[in-house]
């Protein structure tokens, strides 16, 4: 038999929890210097991780039903989160995992965007749809012009077409709300395609219509026919069936994108067009990488895509590499804030949710003046090679003796 803890211990280690953890909470973030890309900020620290998640959602706090002061619900990860804006306050639907696989959605909300999230008191319940369904997550929350904020998200359950335990079925669930705390769930999307995830709502009527980006797949895992991100539009929310689902942004041979890709957070407005910030997955040995990238549609036909830069904006860097499924860079949220800032929200290795700043110029910038892929070694190379010659020449043509420098080595080497 274990000896019983003396009576103070399970108060003094139940202090030093809640110790560590308001030192958690309290802890500023700032802009992280060692990483420079001219368009994105990162920060220091992950703005949420299972370490964030409060105390009661998973300790027993009764001596008596718990002496070892045990958790009982363990959190395993937070990550993913779908966000919106309302009245300059941050809120973060997290995609909460627990040590038992089982995801669940809770709002967590800061004023300044980049530190000082707090979780609300308690998850999110959301109702059930008719069909079966066993995990749900990845949440794309949508203010849409018809008044209501629409929350998009993964429904996974098991093949009941298959004898393989691992074998399983992803849907598209919708429910909404006015203020992220009531939910009415409505009808899982549906398509010609068997499987769906990382369904956006478009936040405009287009055509008098509903419109989503889609990723329809035939596998769980695998596209199968279909080749990337669809469009697909209905007339009325609460039947959500789309009848002319068609290919907007395709998987290509070699590029960060070979296998698959998604529409992450809402598309947001701009002057030029709707700018995407998506992910775009490869295959390697060591497993699936996920990276970020952007595109930008076309403001009246926001199913065309007008402009694609080639390669990826942020790729999983530093300790973001490793993780649950390491290697992956997820983001379905981002906010702008009313002076132009941008705040993405990403997820580094399905573990931890970090943020990242920008503000739309930048990103406006990087969408229309990144080359796109040219497709082959040779035209990437020709292309560097062509900003090479701008920047000799420009050193040339100035004089500067910081250029000077820089191109030195070209001229010496010819
Ligand atoms: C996981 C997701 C993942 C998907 C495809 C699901 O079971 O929960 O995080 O994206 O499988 O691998
Ligand atoms: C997916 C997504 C995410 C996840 C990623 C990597 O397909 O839907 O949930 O971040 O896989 O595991």
């Amino acid at each position: 038999m274990p000896s019983t803890p003396p009576p103070s211990s399970f108060a003094s280690r139940l202090a030093g929890l809640a110790e560590r953890h308001e030192a958690l909470l309290a802890r500023p973030n700032e802009v992280n210097d060692a990483w420079y890309s001219g368009c994105m900020n990162r920060y220091r620290f992950p703005v949420l991780t299972r370490d964030h998640t409060p105390l009661i959602w998973r300790y027993d706090l009764d001596e008596a039903t718990n002496p070892y002061l045990m958790e009982r619900m363990g959190v395993n990860s937070v990550f993913n989160p779908g966000t919106i804006l309302i009245d300059d306050m941050v809120y973060l639907v997290c995609r909460v995992e627990g040590t038992d696989r089982k995801s669940f959605f809770a709002v967590a909300e800061s004023s300044t965007g980049i530190d000082g999230f707090r979780f609300w008191a308690r998850p999110l319940d959301i109702p059930p749809a008719d069909e079966p369904e066993t995990n749900l997550y990845d949440m794309r929350l949508v203010r849409h012009e018809d008044g209501w904020i629409y929350g998009l998200f993964a429904v996974e359950c098991h093949d009941p077409s298959s004898t393989d335990p691992s074998a399983a079925v992803s849907q598209c669930g919708i429910a909404r709300t006015r203020d992220l705390r009531s939910w009415e769930r409505l009808p899982n999307l549906k398509s010609h395609a068997p499987q769906q995830r990382n369904v956006v709502l478009h936040p405009q009527f287009v055509d008098g219509c509903y419109g989503f980006y889609t990723r329809p797949q035939d596998g769980f895992v695998t596209l199968g026919r279909h080749v990337g991100i669809g469009w697909g539009t209905c007339a009325d929310i609460r039947t959500p069936v789309l009848e002319d689902e068609f290919t907007i942004e395709s998987v290509k041979y070699h590029t960060i994108k070979e296998l698959k890709n998604g529409v992450g957070p809402v598309p947001i407005r701009t002057d030029q067009g709707w700018l995407h910030i998506a992910h775009g997955v490869r295959a390697t040995v060591a497993g699936l990488r996920y990276v970020l990238y952007a595109f930008l549609c076309d403001l009246e036909r926001p199913y065309v895509v007008t402009y694609r830069p080639g390669g990826y904006l942020m790729a999983p860097w530093d300790n973001e590499r490793v993780g649950d499924v390491s290697n992956v860079l997820f983001c379905n949220g981002a906010v702008v804030r009313p002076n132009g800032s941008l705040l993405v929200y990403y997820a580094s290795s399905d573990t931890r949710i970090h943020v990242a700043s920008t503000t739309i110029d930048r990103m406006l910038d990087f969408v229309l003046n990144t080359p796109a892929d040219g497709g082959t070694t040779s035209a990437s190379v020709r292309e560097r090679l062509r900003l090479i010659d701008r920047n000799v020449e420009r050193a040339s043509e100035t004089g500067s003796p910081l250029l000077g420098r820089l191109v030195s080595h070209v001229r010496n080497t010819g």
